[in-house]
């Protein structure tokens, strides 16, 4: 008898593959002109901080240049994204929001 079928033995393991949709950082960028207080409601009103989280964020931003404000999925973190970086032209004030994926 024997092992004439063509294969060569080779053992394929199948890892159990869970999907999960890839998140993205959505961080805020320091600059010279954005007043503070413009910083802290941008993040209670669009990332749902109370004031006492906002200012603390926003004081993180000021000291170290940037930092992430949430972890969303595509869709989300773009929409984010979008409405931070309009609220800030239609205010005139130089604030950045930009997404990495994580
Ligand atoms: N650095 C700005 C200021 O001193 C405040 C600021 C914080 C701007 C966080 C942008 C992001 N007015």
């Amino acid at each position: 008898k024997g092992d004439d079928d063509g294969d060569v033995g080779v053992v394929l393991e199948t890892k159990p593959k869970t999907k999960r949709p890839p998140l993205y950082k959505v961080m805020i960028l320091n600059d010279d002109f954005t007043p503070m207080e413009f910083v802290v409601h941008v993040l209670e009103r669009f990332f749902g901080l109370s004031h006492a989280q906002a200012f603390e964020l926003m004081l993180t931003v000021h000291k170290k240049g940037v930092a992430v404000v949430g972890v969303f999925s595509h869709e989300i973190a773009e929409t984010k994204v979008a409405q931070v970086m309009d609220f800030a032209q239609r205010h005139q004030h130089p604030l950045q929001c930009t997404m990495e994926k994580e």
